[in-house]
């Protein structure tokens, strides 16, 4: 009935190491022309005609009839009711973990978010001044992906930033609404939602309607339109990332227990068919027994059928020769969630580079993070936690440099900025610098 789980083994001894690895890494963003197509004009509608267009892309999409876009919008005390209307126990773990991930934003601002200033000798201050963004957009996904947790990881990051004002954008087919998401958006301190998704939320959010605010940012997970939406609008405003499918890589050295790591794997692969779920190990009777536990825990799973397709498709189970290796190996990955299931966590971390979080030890399921453990759950995938970070409070600020020269500093700098502009053919540059010397020279004759 339950036919095993074929997810692929691979060992880094093999002489086909590499081709399979490629393999395993391959995955195709292939954009859509047609979609491309549907949200260039959705934008340019909805950027044009505002909230007629909403209203009507709203009524087509989401089957979702409303007199005004105003008639749209859940207000603060509906908000409020939502996180009333909660069973007691499900609010209350709703408000642990939002008071967790407050308390780790709230490290980070004050880790990363403070203004600066020196004085050089001469007197001349010099600093890079944080301020946050004044009003942003979050983008949460209806439907089967409408994830709550993820209305906190962004809402409240952008709250302990101190942003003036959070929008909040949620599909709603049928005007049936997610109580748990405006209940998370009560206690993550949302200012304004709007039911209405899609590419063309994005454009009213970008474009500003009537009654929708421009917003300066749009963060949020959504589906291939809204994707593309945030990536054409990006310049007039800034957008976070634009996720991939989700990933797990567990490290393990055989000490946790097979069925721990089994469901780990799991975890990433019941979001998505394209998610991708990856054990390196050393230990060859390990990964036998890992995949022995994933093929009896499956079956008692209501999401097995993605899991299935998940692990088939895109999951490994590794042998490597070593822990060393397996980090190596890691590194070049640059997974979005990294556990390193080991009894000794603190021995391997610092061998680890590229990964959106790092969770050590036996005892740290990926979804404690996912949920309430404080750091965020926005993270870089695809690899490009070679080079991106977590969704964090930096993202809802900004910075500015700032300047005061002296009179005895436009003295010092005044000669070296005036040969460099007379160097590159601009005169008034060179002036302006000149002019504020003790003894201005003539003017050189430009080239
Ligand atoms: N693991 C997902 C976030 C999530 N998991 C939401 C459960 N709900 C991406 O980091
Ligand atoms: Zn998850």
């Amino acid at each position: 009935m339950n036919p095993p789980v074929a997810i692929r083994r691979l060992s880094t001894a093999a002489a086909d190491f590499e081709a399979a690895f490629a393999e395993l890494q391959h995955w195709s963003e292939a954009t859509d022309q047609a979609i491309e197509e549907r949200v260039a004009t959705i934008l340019a509608d909805v950027a044009a005609r505002g909230d007629a267009a909403v209203l009507e892309y709203t009524r087509r999409f989401d089957a979702l009839d409303a007199p005004s876009v105003a008639a749209l919008e859940i207000g603060p005390q509906a908000l409020q009711a939502a996180l009333d209307g909660l069973p007691a126990v499900q609010r209350a773990a709703l408000e642990s973990a939002a008071a967790r991930v407050r308390r780790y934003h709230e490290r980070q601002r004050e880790a990363c978010g403070r203004s600066w200033q020196y004085r050089d000798e001469d007197g001349t201050l010099l600093g890079q001044k944080v301020t946050p963004l004044d009003r942003v957009g979050i983008y949460v996904p209806g439907g089967k992906a409408a994830y709550p947790s993820s209305v906190l990881m962004n809402a409240i990051p952008a709250q302990v930033a101190g942003v003036g004002e959070i929008v909040m954008v949620v599909p709603t087919p049928r005007g049936e609404r997610n109580a748990l998401v405006l209940a998370a958006a009560a206690v993550a301190g949302v200012h304004r939602a709007f039911t209405i998704g899609g590419a063309q939320a994005v454009g009213a959010l970008a474009h500003g309607t009537a009654t929708v605010p421009a917003v300066d940012k749009i963060t949020g997970p959504g589906n291939a339109y809204v994707a593309s939406a945030k990536r054409r609008v990006f310049g007039r405003v800034g957008i976070d990332m634009i996720a991939g499918p989700s990933e797990i890589l567990v490290l393990a050295d055989g000490s946790t227990p097979a069925d721990w790591v089994a469901m780990d794997l799991f975890s990433q692969a019941e979001h998505d068919e394209l998610a991708q779920s990856i054990l390196l190990c050393p230990d060859a009777a390990y990964l036998d027994a890992v995949a022995a536990a994933i093929d009896r825990l499956l079956p008692m799973l209501p999401r097995r059928d993605v899991i299935r397709a998940s692990l088939e498709g895109r999951g490994a189970l590794v042998h490597t020769r070593s822990m060393e290796e397996a980090c190596a190996i890691s590194n070049r990955i640059a997974p979005e969630h990294l556990e390193v299931s080991s009894a000794e966590p603190q021995r391997w971390e610092p061998l680890l580079r590229h990964a959106g979080a790092i969770f050590l030890g036996a005892y740290t399921s990926e979804s404690l993070g996912d949920y309430c453990a404080g750091p965020n759950h926005v993270l870089p995938t695809s690899g490009t936690a070679r080079f991106s970070s977590p969704l964090g409070v930096y993202d809802f600020q900004k910075r500015s440099s700032l300047i005061e020269v002296s009179a005895a500093g436009a003295a010092t700098l005044g000669p070296i900025a005036a040969e460099l502009a007379y160097g590159e053919g601009l005169q008034a540059h060179a002036r302006a610098a000149e002019l504020r010397l003790p003894a201005v020279p003539p003017a050189r004759v430009s080239p």
